[in-house]
């Protein structure tokens, strides 16, 4: 069953385009509060620093690990294949080694969503509909902030009507044309 997960993993991942970016972060007595925002499928790697013998694990959420202990230079990672928040600590060092990691299961890359577009969505801020300026049929997509998928529709407009008030990233895409447009789009 394990393999079958792994074979699965392997095989099927890259097809689905999920993200596989590895994120490297350090692991030592100044590494309080952690927050690493990955996609699924993303692998985070940890670097033991400084001095002390550390540990790494999982205290709640959806993945469960225990790197077991070890000194500068140790090397811990894990791919995150299930999406969610999950907190570790250092055991013994947990007021100031602790942190989350945050797992999105979608592929909107957050770090995109400021690029300003040259196409207009109106109105925003909104109450019900937005449009995409243009009359194109795109692929829209609604996000949360944290990167997770509410709604998608096929067309130039979108009813956000039923959102509670929130900032919200709108996506469009044509894959016609390669275009894609990202939104940060209030909802009120
Ligand atoms: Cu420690």
């Amino acid at each position: 069953m394990h393999i079958m997960k792994k074979l699965f993993l392997l095989i099927f991942l890259p097809i689905l385009g999920y993200g596989q970016t590895t994120h490297y972060y350090d692991w030592g007595y100044n590494t309080a509060n952690q927050q690493i925002n990955v996609q699924l499928g993303d692998t985070v790697e940890w670097t033991w620093v400084g001095s002390g013998s550390h540990n790494l694990v999982s205290t709640s959420g959806t993945a469960n690990f225990d790197s077991g202990y070890g000194t500068v230079g140790k090397k811990f990672s894990l791919t995150f294949t299930t999406a969610g928040s999950t907190t570790y600590v250092c055991s013994p060092h947990s007021g100031n080694m602790y942190g989350a990691v945050n797992v999105s299961e979608s592929s909107l890359s957050l770090n995109n969503y400021t690029k300003i577009n040259h196409i207009k969505i109106y109105p925003n801020p909104t109450t019900s509909i937005v449009t995409i300026q243009g009359g194109k049929q795109y692929h829209i997509e609604v996000y949360t902030i944290q990167g997770k998928k509410l709604m998608e529709r096929t067309g130039n407009a979108i009813n956000m009507e039923h959102l509670s008030t929130a900032t919200y990233i709108v996506k469009a895409t044509d894959k016609s044309n390669n275009e894609e447009l990202t939104y940060k789009v209030v909802k009120n």
